[in-house]
């Protein structure tokens, strides 16, 4: 399919046009009535989303997904996904082709009215970053001037190249490719002094050159790169279901319910947690979003807490290895922090 970029007016006509189900029906119905949630993800960005030979797809993001069909249907597998490059996510979404984009994508404002997107949970608090080869012997980006820099279009991350640059009073090159495929390449043939992104994705992306060892990620953080899964605009019900499973997963955390304490939490004394697993007499947690009142029990039950998630496929039980940093809960040092379920 090709893809052209829609402006939020236009992404209505686009929607009907797509399916007269999408017109018609919810998204949740429409979902439901086809069975599984279509979610847009990395083309391959590993720990983030990325398929195995097999063509099984895991990460973090991937996890996110399956946490909307744990949500949904009681079951983590009624997903299948789409692999988007960073210029073809957007239309995926407006036309109705995926559900929702779970693809480390950043919440600006063009893109949350301009695209007719919404975005509310941020499921990773980000910040772009440069990597370089150690031979380069350059300490912090203020020492890049005259630097070529590799970068992928369709980001965030052009821009705020262009605008460290100028601020700075540096002088670059940037080399700019569509296809990420084409980035590393570039970069990894020592075509580039430098790889500017996301330093999530700088993190993941050092593992795959030829040898990483003799890549390092410089300091600076020269952006805020809040990441998180998008929806089209005009349907508030799907909206919320998305939103709230990315929240079931901090509360979770926070209240200590894991994949394998999950069943046992049941019978906690906290009417809070009793309230969040759906046994509390009366709750009426999951009716009023759609679900059934154990949506948020499904969620922890068949993908885990967001801390489980995080440490599974991107933190130390992943090679990627990345500190929590700004992504702890709020009450241990970070700024990860979900309004109540109650
Ligand atoms: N967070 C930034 C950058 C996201 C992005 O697309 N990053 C690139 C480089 S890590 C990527 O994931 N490319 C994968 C692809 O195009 O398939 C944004 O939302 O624009």
């Amino acid at each position: 399919m090709k893809y052209k970029l829609l402006s939020a007016a236009a992404v209505g006509a686009a929607v009907f046009a797509f399916g007269a189900s999408a017109a018609s029906a919810t998204t949740l119905e429409d979902v439901k009535a086809k069975g599984f949630v279509q979610c847009g993800v990395n083309t391959g960005l590993a720990g983030f989303a990325a398929p195995d030979a097999s063509g099984n797809w895991s990460g973090f993001d991937v996890d996110f997904c399956r946490a909307v069909s744990a949500a949904i249907f009681g079951d983590a597998n009624k997903v299948k996904f789409t692999p988007l490059s960073a210029a073809n996510r957007f239309p995926a979404l407006q036309s109705g082709e995926v559900d929702v984009l779970a693809r480390n994508t950043t919440w600006t404002i063009n893109r949350d009215t301009a695209l007719g997107l919404n975005f509310r949970f941020i499921n990773y608090y980000d910040g772009q970053g440069f990597m370089v080869r150690k031979s380069l012997n350059v300490k912090s980006a203020l020492e890049l001037s005259g630097a070529s820099v590799c970068v992928q279009s369709g980001t965030t991350t052009e821009l705020n190249l262009a605008d460290y640059f100028k601020a700075n009073n540096l002088q670059y090159n940037p080399v700019v490719f569509e296809k990420l495929d084409e980035v590393n390449a570039a970069y990894d043939s020592g075509r580039c002094d430098v790889y500017t992104t996301d330093q999530s994705g700088l993190y993941s992306l050092r593992l795959t050159l030829k040898n990483p060892d003799e890549h390092m990620i410089l300091p600076e953080i020269i952006s805020k790169e809040p990441l998180a899964p998008a929806v089209r605009q005009g349907d508030d019900q799907w909206f919320d279901i998305v939103s709230w499973v990315g929240y079931a997963m901090i509360n979770a955390e926070e209240f200590g319910i894991t994949q394998a304490n999950v069943d046992e939490m049941k019978n906690s004394p906290n009417p809070d947690i009793k309230r969040f697993l759906g046994v509390e007499a009366d709750t009426k947690i999951g009716t009023d979003l759609g679900l059934t009142n154990d949506w948020a029990y499904n969620v922890v039950k068949n993908v885990g807490n967001y801390g489980e998630v995080f440490e599974k496929n991107i933190g130390q039980g992943s090679p990627l290895k990345i500190a929590r940093g700004l992504n702890a809960l709020w009450n241990k040092g970070g700024i990860q922090y979900a309004p109540p379920v109650r």
